[in-house]
């Protein structure tokens, strides 16, 4: 299957504290930062030729990355694939018993399907599949 790193997803409590640490000191550069409403978080997200790193801060308790910082603590939050067929994807997913969290894909921020797998039955990584 035709599949690429589209991110890779870090929970910092605050972008503001953490933000100097990639940019400054490692030397990414910033390439936006963004609230996504219905994920409660806000994104920043930094270049690193191709693929990005999304750096996610949760904006109220409900956020699922909230849950994950006060559970574990900051750090790699999920890997994020880019596939060409997202529903065949999930379908063979399923067909090898790994748990969806969407069993249908969802519209994300930027109108591109998303859809994500539980970390459960991924060895304890969440992993993210899209498509544009
Ligand atoms: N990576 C690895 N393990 C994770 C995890 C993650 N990101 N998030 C949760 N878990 C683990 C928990 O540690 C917990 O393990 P234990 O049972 O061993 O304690 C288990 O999964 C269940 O977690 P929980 O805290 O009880 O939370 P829920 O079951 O309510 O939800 C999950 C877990 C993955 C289904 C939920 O977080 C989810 O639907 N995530 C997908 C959406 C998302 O993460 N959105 C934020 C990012 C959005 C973006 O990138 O735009």
């Amino acid at each position: 299957m035709n599949m690429k790193l589209d991110h890779i997803g870090i929970a910092v409590k605050s972008i503001e504290d953490r933000l100097h640490i990639w940019e400054d000191a490692l030397g990414l550069a910033l390439i936006s930062v963004e609230e996504i409403k219905d994920q409660n978080v806000k994104v920043a997200k930094l270049d690193i030729c191709g693929p990005h790193i999304e750096l996610l801060e949760p904006t109220s308790e409900e956020s699922a990355v909230f849950k994950f910082i006060e559970k574990k603590g900051e750090g790699l939050h999920h890997l994020c694939f880019q596939v060409t067929d997202i529903e065949k994807a999930l379908a063979n997913m399923k067909s090898h018993n790994v748990r969806l969290i969407d069993e249908v894909p969802r519209i994300g921020a930027s109108g591109e399907k998303i859809a994500f797998i539980h970390p459960k039955d991924m060895g304890g990584v969440l992993i993210e599949l899209c498509q544009e």
